[in-house]
C-alpha cells in the first residue's frame, strides 16, 4: 500500500497513514480514542468532539473491535498516550468491517482455551504473545540453517510421498498414487542418506514428516518438522557435536533477535545453554533413573526409558544431555553398532529435561551388514532396492541425527502444549483448519 507509515515508525510532526486493525475503542464522552495495531505495534488516534467534523468522529467510533482501518493524521507528541505519540485524525476509512461476535479475543482480555485458538490462528496470531511464538519459529529455523551452513552443508528437499516407510510400519499414513499404494514419509532418512554418497556429501533438510501415531499426547504431532542432518566421514561423536552446535545457535539467534518477542512472553533472563551437553550411556541412564526411585519397577538393560524415567533422570542432570550406546536391539537398522561389540549401538539421543529432542547415530554403511539389519527388523530388502543398491557403489561411513523442529520451540519457550508452536496442527482430532 502506498505511503502506509507502520505505528512504530510513526513521528511527532508528521502527517501519516497508518493502517491496521481496531484494536480498542475507549469513549470518554467529549474525548475518545481508537487503538490502532498493526503488526509493528499500536497507537492512538484522538477524536475531540468538539473540534472535530461529526461525520468524522461518527466514523471513528462506529468502528467495529478487530476491522481493518486507514487513518490518515497528524502525528504529535502525547506523553499521556501509550507509545507517547497519538494520531490526530483528518480521515478515517473502514477498510474491512468485522463482525462484532468474534469467536476469541485478540486483546487477551478474555481467555480462549486451545481448540478455540487453532480454530481461529488468524486471530490467535493478532495476539501479542502467540505472534511472539511464530516469530520466533521463525528465527530458530533462520539461525539453524546459518549454523548449517557454517559448519558446510547443503540444504536438500526430499520427496514426502513414498513406496516404503523406514521408521517402522505401523506409523504410515497410506495415500493412493495413480491407482498404486504409497505413503507420506515419516523421515528423510534414507534419502538423507543416499545424498551423503553424492557429491554433497553434507546435508540438511527441514521439512515436514508424518506419523500415523495413535497416540494423543501433549507432545506427539501426526505431523511435525523435522530438522535433519547427515555427513559424510562423521561418527557419531562428530555428530553430536555438529547437534550441539545446531542448538545452541537456535538459542543464540533467538537470545540475540527475539528480545521483543521474549519480553512479550514475560522472560526476563532467557539464556542459550552454556557449556558441553553431558553425554550420558545407555546403562548410565538406568542406573541414575533407578536411582531417583521415581519408577515402580526398576529397569534393566534393553528396555526402552519410559516418560516418567527420561523426567526423573532430567530432573536429575538439568540441562540438556545425550545418551549414548544404545543396546543395538531398539535402535533402528540403519544404525551402526560398536565395532567391538555389537550388543551396543552408536545410536544417540538428545534430550532437554523435559523430552527427547533428537534422535541419530553412525549409519551402517556396509552392503552385506546393511542388508541383513533389514532382515533382522523384519523388512524385506527388496522394498528398498534403491536406497541398498547405492550402498554397492561406494558408501562412505557417515552419521547424522533428526532433530524435532516443534519440540526444539516447545522446550526452548516452556510451552505446554507442542500444538501451540504449530499454526496449523495435525493430530487424532484435527484435520482441520
Ligand atoms: P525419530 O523418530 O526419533 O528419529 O525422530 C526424530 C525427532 O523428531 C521428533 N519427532 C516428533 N515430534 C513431534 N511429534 C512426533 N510424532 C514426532 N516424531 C518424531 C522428536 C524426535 O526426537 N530417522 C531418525 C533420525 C535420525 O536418526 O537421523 C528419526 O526419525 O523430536
Amino acid at each position: 500500500m502506498e505511503d502506509r507509515t507502520y505505528t512504530a515508525d510513526a513521528e511527532p510532526g508528521q502527517t501519516a497513514t497508518v493502517a491496521g486493525w481496531a484494536h480498542e475503542i475507549r469513549d470518554l464522552g467529549g474525548i475518545a480514542f481508537l487503538i490502532v495495531r498493526d503488526t509493528t505495534g499500536k497507537i492512538q488516534v484522538k477524536f475531540e468532539k468538539d473540534e472535530m467534523d461529526d461525520d468524522l468522529v461518527e466514523t471513528g467510533m462506529g468502528v467495529n473491535r478487530e476491522s481493518v482501518v486507514k487513518v490518515t493524521g497528524d502525528v504529535e507528541e502525547e506523553e499521556r498516550a501509550p507509545t507517547g505519540v497519538e494520531i490526530v485524525p483528518e480521515s478515517v476509512e473502514v477498510v474491512a468491517d468485522a463482525d462484532p461476535e468474534l469467536p476469541l479475543d485478540p486483546s487477551g482480555k478474555v481467555d480462549a482455551d486451545l481448540s478455540t485458538r487453532l480454530d481461529n490462528r488468524t486471530l490467535d496470531l493478532r495476539k501479542e504473545e502467540t505472534k511472539a511464538i511464530f516469530e520466533i519459529r521463525a528465527e530458530v529455523l533462520r539461525s539453524v540453517r546459518e549454523a548449517f551452513r557454517d559448519l558446510g552443508s547443503t540444504e536438500i528437499n526430499t520427496p514426502k510421498i513414498v513406496a516404503t516407510g523406514t521408521e517402522g510400519g505401523t506409523e504410515l499414513f497410506p495415500i493412493t498414487y495413480f491407482g498404486q499404494e504409497a505413503f507420506m514419509n515419516q523421515s528423510p532418512q534414507l534419502f538423507k542418506q543416499l545424498m551423503v554418497g553424492s557429491g554433497l556429501e553434507r546435508v540438511f533438510e527441514i521439512g515436514p514428516i508424518f506419523r500415523a501415531e495413535e497416540h494423543n499426547t501433549p507432545r506427539h504431532l501426526n505431523e511435525a518438522t523435522s530438522i535433519d542432518f547427515e555427513s559424510a566421514f562423521f561418527d557419531h561423536e562428530d555428530a553430536m557435536d555438529a547437534c550441539e552446535t545446531v542448538v545452541k545457535a537456535a538459542y543464540e539467534g533467538v537470545a540475540e533477535n527475539c528480545r521483543d518477542e521474549l519480553e512479550a512472553l514475560g522472560y526476563e533472563d532467557f539464556e542459550a545453554p552454556e557449556g558441553d551437553f553431558p553425554r550420558l550411556t545407555y546403562e548410565e541412564a538406568i542406573e541414575r533413573i533407578n536411582a531417583t526411585g521415581e519408577l515402580d519397577e526398576q529397569l534393566v538393560w534393553g528396555d526402552d526409558l519410559p516418560t516418567e524415567g527420561e523426567k526423573a533422570l532430567g530432573d536429575d542432570v538439568g540441562s540438556h544431555y545425550f545418551i549414548t550406546d544404545w543396546p543395538s536391539e531398539i535402535k533402528p537398522f540403519y544404525i551402526k553398532d560398536h565395532d567391538d561389540d555389537e550388543q551396543l549401538s552408536t545410536g544417540f539421543d538428545l534430550m532437554h529435561p523435559n523430552m527427547e529432542l533428537v534422535s541419530g547415530g553412525q549409519r551402517e554403511h556396509r552392503y552385506d551388514h546393511l542388508v541383513e539389519g533389514f532382515e533382522q527388523q523384519g523388512l524385506d530388502p527388496d522394498a528398498f532396492e534403491y536406497y541398498t543398491k547405492m550402498f554397492k557403489y561406494g558408501m562412505p561411513p557417515h552419521a547424522g541425527w533428526g532433530l524435532g523442529g516443534e519440540r526444539l520451540v516447545m522446550t526452548m519457550l516452556g510451552l505446554e502444549n507442542i500444538r501451540e508452536a504449530v499454526l496449523f496442527p495435525r493430530d487424532r482430532q484435527r484435520l482441520s483448519p
